[in-house]
């Protein structure tokens, strides 16, 4: 069974994971919670993956597969139900890159606020983080008729992730605030089993 580094932490994973339900494939396969520290690169996860990041996936035949978005296309390749997350229609994927264009900001900022000395943080990156969060949130609230237009695939999946994410760590930043259409299109997205099924959590980590 194809094996997946993952943790319930890591926005990059639910991605997968949400995928993979989404596919049909949540039950074929295995995860093992992996701590991926983005201070302390992993010597055994470096094994797999130079970049020691999760997720990471094992293959049957030996074939070592990341980041989330070739994780995911492997996803749509292998179900044999769900939708289809990667149409011909390249907006998809454009969208997907903003999803997780915001967790590339999303991630740096936590690192500054939680896991750098105070003496070592900096205030302009994390109003540089602040900016970008809000306008792509604000591009978003633009976008949702678009978004709506077009059934569900890899971009709704990647944006739905993402704001789930502020929810999970960036609780104050209140991006629903001012923005009616998206919060109500993110409810909907929320309501999806997928969703559903793959909650971010504050496990104990692995040691
Ligand atoms: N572009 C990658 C990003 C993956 C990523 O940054 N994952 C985080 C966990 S949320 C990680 O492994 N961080 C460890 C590190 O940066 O060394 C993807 O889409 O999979």
């Amino acid at each position: 069974m194809p094996l997946l580094h993952w943790s319930p932490r890591s926005p990059y994973v639910r991605k997968v994971m949400v995928a993979l339900h989404e596919k049909g494939l949540a039950g074929q396969v295995e995860t093992v919670r992996t701590h991926a520290d983005p201070l302390i690169p992993h010597p055994g996860l470096m094994a797999l993956n130079p970049l020691s990041k999760i997720p990471t996936l094992e293959l049957d035949d030996g074939r070592l597969l990341f980041d989330s978005h070739v994780i995911c296309r492997w996803a749509d390749r292998s179900g044999a139900v769900g939708p289809r997350l990667f149409p011909e229609d390249l907006l998809a994927e454009r969208d997907e890159a903003l999803g997780t264009g915001l967790l590339d900001v999303a991630l740096p900022w936590l690192v500054e606020v939680r896991l750098r000395p105070a003496a070592q943080r900096s205030d302009d990156m994390i109003a540089v983080y602040r900016t970008k969060m809000n306008r792509v949130a604000d591009w978003l609230e633009d976008h949702v008729p678009a978004l709506e237009a077009r059934a569900f695939d890899i971009g709704h999946l990647s944006i739905g992730v993402a704001l789930c994410y502020l929810d999970f760590r960036f609780e104050a930043e209140a991006w629903r605030k001012g923005r009616p259409r998206l919060a109500a299109w993110h409810a909907a997205f929320a309501a999806r089993p997928s969703v559903q099924a793959t909650a971010f959590r504050d496990d104990p980590r692995p040691t």
